[in-house]
């Protein structure tokens, strides 16, 4: 047990077992290495020098996790405390051993620190990872030469360049870590570090040996091509994965202290860039979104433990996924039984699919399957705790499935209605309990996309919508709150851009064009791609068309997008698209018909007539209180519609790149009224 144990910060303790010094990092949440910690592990070697009665070290954290990574928060700030550097040289050139002693997840800055060490131990269940990439960053302390020097080059390039986290099991095999101890962490690895001062073990410091790269930079070139070929669609647009690959190569090709001045370059280079302010803004803007204003964030929470599905179509299917994928047993409701079955085949389909791919074993399909109760009664979700409603698009609909609802579920039962745009109070004030009810809007394919967009009506109690949001994190959603309004968040946003869109190809743009330009900016499809994919005739009916809209006469001239191969665009077997001639023809007419005059539209004008207005209506549901705060809007349309995570979102965007005074001038000469919160900022 350890004795005497000394503060040296306000963070940072040294205590001692014999001839085994302890120095304990305790700096919730996750003892990222803030100045402090680096001031008080600074302390604590310096202490450890000057004692020549400690023949090793354990480098310990209290708390959930071993050390998280850099203080990201510290980041672009003037910097504070000890290097980070300074205090890893002289842990790793000190005279006695020293043992990191890892749980929780070792990441970034953390796991730099543990490659330090001379030994890394760790519990069963820890994990360890370079995730600077995901910050638009790499790792900046030594990560990328110390990593590909234990792990070999080909691994460190994947986990440098994915951020993926590493196992204990696969630590121990690839040499990450030297045990993995059960029981008491602290005691496990005092013992380790008794056994390598008794055997009189060298001071292994990972920087001294090359023998693990795998190759030199001749044979692992291949390597390196095969990589960046493999990855060029994934990292299209990214400026930090190429960063890390140079630096896997400088570990490969230069002695350790030139490899560390590439990497010190090359970090330095991305800290200064928009790209990384961006993704550490995403960061905190993710766990931002979880905070809901005026809430009590210890509210109590409404028992999740079965769900109840209404409609079995490709939303309702793939909401249901999500619960099932989680242990968390569904009913769901078709009022038609072919549709019940074919609702249940996707499902099951989607599953198998999965399994094929070897996500998980054939008997988890079974286990999920046996979770779910088809069936074609709305009066068997008496017993549901949460009823989500996803049928299609009609108020009134709704409002008599509601009514019904009321009649049915239980007392405190969540009752949720999946809508992309229709009025949630509305739907509410057909039930006799509106504050049970609140909007969960998923986004297609719902089991797939991050994005949930929990709708607060203007009756939703506090512990309904406190419950809607940790059910979505539950799920392994990004929950967003929207207030009540045509389209939430998301689509009223989309809609902006839309409406744009649509003007755009009357006036002189082509359909390719716009998308385009729109995928060159980061996006994965644009508008017009977005359309064919989801259907043309999604709300289209040949018996109400009335020819008014492109969209009407596309439909009824057999277009209706990918599901029949002709759309805006033409699409062959293996979904390769050109643009469609009878489209472009449909769109002529119709500008010649409505008298408007094609011009030549550049590819600048394009954007900005596209992201905007978006930016504009933002700015509007800020000043409405529709959205909670403008990092809200950024995680909509970073999880929910492809905007690049570079790019920060379209709030950030505008705030940061393209300029808040700009786009409101540009608004103006567009004839458009500019919302003041654009104008004052948020
Ligand atoms: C780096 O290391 C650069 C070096 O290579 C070079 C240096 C020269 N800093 O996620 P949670 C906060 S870059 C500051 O909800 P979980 C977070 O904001 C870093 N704050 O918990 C939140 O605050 P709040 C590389 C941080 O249990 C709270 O902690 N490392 C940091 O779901 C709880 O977070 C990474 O990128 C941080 N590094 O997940 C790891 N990390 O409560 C980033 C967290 O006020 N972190 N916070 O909202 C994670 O991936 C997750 O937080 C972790 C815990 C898995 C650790």
């Amino acid at each position: 047990m350890p004795t005497d144990t000394i503060a040296i910060n306000n963070v940072v303790a040294l205590g001692r077992d014999g001839e085994i010094a302890i120095v304990t990092i305790d700096s919730p949440p996750v003892n990222a290495l803030s100045a402090d910690v680096r001031d008080g592990l600074a302390g604590a070697f310096a202490a450890i020098g000057s004692n020549a009665g400690v023949k090793a070290v354990v480098l310990v954290c209290a708390g959930r996790t071993f050390i998280a990574g850099a203080d990201i928060s510290e980041f672009g700030k003037a910097p504070r405390g000890a290097s980070l550097h300074a205090v890893m040289d002289n842990m790793e050139g000190g005279r006695v051993p020293v043992v990191a002693a890892i749980h929780g997840t070792a990441l970034g800055g953390g796991l730099e620190v543990a490659l330090t060490c001379h030994y890394r131990v760790s519990d069963a269940k820890a994990k360890f990872g370079l995730p600077e990439v995901k910050l638009g960053l790499l790792p900046g302390a030594g990560g990328t030469q110390r990593l590909p020097r234990i792990v070999g080059a080909k691994k460190a390039l994947e986990m440098v360049t994915s951020g993926a986290q590493m196992g204990a099991k696969d630590a121990l095999a690839s040499g990450l870590v030297d045990a993995i101890v059960d029981g008491d962490l602290t005691a496990g690895a005092v013992a380790f570090a008794r056994q390598v001062v008794a055997e009189g073990r060298p001071l292994k410091r990972v920087r001294d040996d090359n023998s693990r790269l795998g190759g030199d930079a001749a044979s692992l070139a291949p390597v390196f091509a095969a990589f960046r070929a493999a990855n060029a669609r994934a990292f299209k647009g990214f400026d930090a994965p190429e960063a890390n690959i140079k630096c896997i190569e400088a570990a490969v090709a230069l002695p350790f202290e030139d490899g560390m001045k590439v990497e010190r370059a090359e970090f330095i280079k991305l800290m200064g860039g928009l790209q990384s302010t961006a993704q550490r803004h995403v960061f905190f803007a993710e766990r931002q979104a979880a905070k809901i204003d005026g809430l009590d964030p210890k509210a109590e929470l409404l028992p999740v433990k079965s769900v109840g599905i209404i409609g079995a179509g490709t939303m309702g299917g793939g909401i249901a996924m999500n619960f099932l994928s989680v242990g968390i047993p569904v009913t769901i409701v078709e009022t038609k039984q072919d549709a019940l079955d074919r609702g249940v085949a996707t499902i099951r389909r989607n599953y198998e699919n999965s399994a094929k791919k070897g996500r998980f074993s054939m008997e988890e399909v079974e286990a999920r399957m046996a979770r779910l109760t088809p069936t074609l009664a709305l009066e068997d979700l008496g017993q549901a705790d949460l009823i989500i409603e996803a049928v299609f698009e009609n108020m009134d609909i709704k409002k008599q499935i509601f009514g019904r609802l009321d009649t049915i579920a239980k007392p405190g039962a969540i009752l949720a209605s999946n809508t992309s745009y229709l009025n949630v109070d509305e739907i509410a004030a057909s039930t006799s309990r509106p504050e049970s009810v609140v909007g969960m809007h998923f986004f297609s394919p719902a089991n797939v996309m991050r994005l949930l967009e929990v709708v607060r009506g203007a009756k939703t109690a506090p512990n309904v919508l406190a419950t809607a949001m940790a059910t979505g994190k539950a799920i392994g959603k990004i929950g967003v709150v929207s207030g009540v309004c045509h389209g939430f968040i998301g689509n009223r946003m989309l809609g902006a851009r839309q409406e744009q869109a649509n003007k755009l190809i009357l006036e002189g743009a082509r359909p390719a064009d716009v998308d385009r330009v729109l995928t060159e900016f980061g996006f994965p499809m644009g508008p017009f791609q977005m359309a064919d994919l989801a259907g043309l005739d999604i709300g289209w009916s040949a018996d109400t068309s009335k020819g008014v809209t492109v969209r009407d006469r596309l439909c009824e001239a057999g277009l209706r997008g990918q599901k029949n191969s002709h759309g805006f665009y033409d699409y062959d077997e293996a979904r390769n698209r050109t643009p469609s001639p009878v489209a472009e023809k449909i769109i002529l007419d119709y500008a010649a018909e409505k008298g408007i005059n094609r011009r030549e539209i550049d590819d600048a004008e394009i954007l900005e007539r596209c992201l905007y207005p978006m930016v504009n209506e933002g700015a509007k549901i800020l000043a409405e209180g529709m959205a909670q705060r403008a990092s809200d809007i950024d995680i909509v349309w970073i999880n929910g519609y492809g905007w690049p995570v570079y790019r920060g979102g379209p709030m950030f965007w505008a705030e940061h790149d393209a300029g808040r005074a700009r786009i409101a001038a540009s608004l103006e000469r567009m004839g458009m009224a500019v919302s003041p919160k654009l104008v004052e900022g948020w």
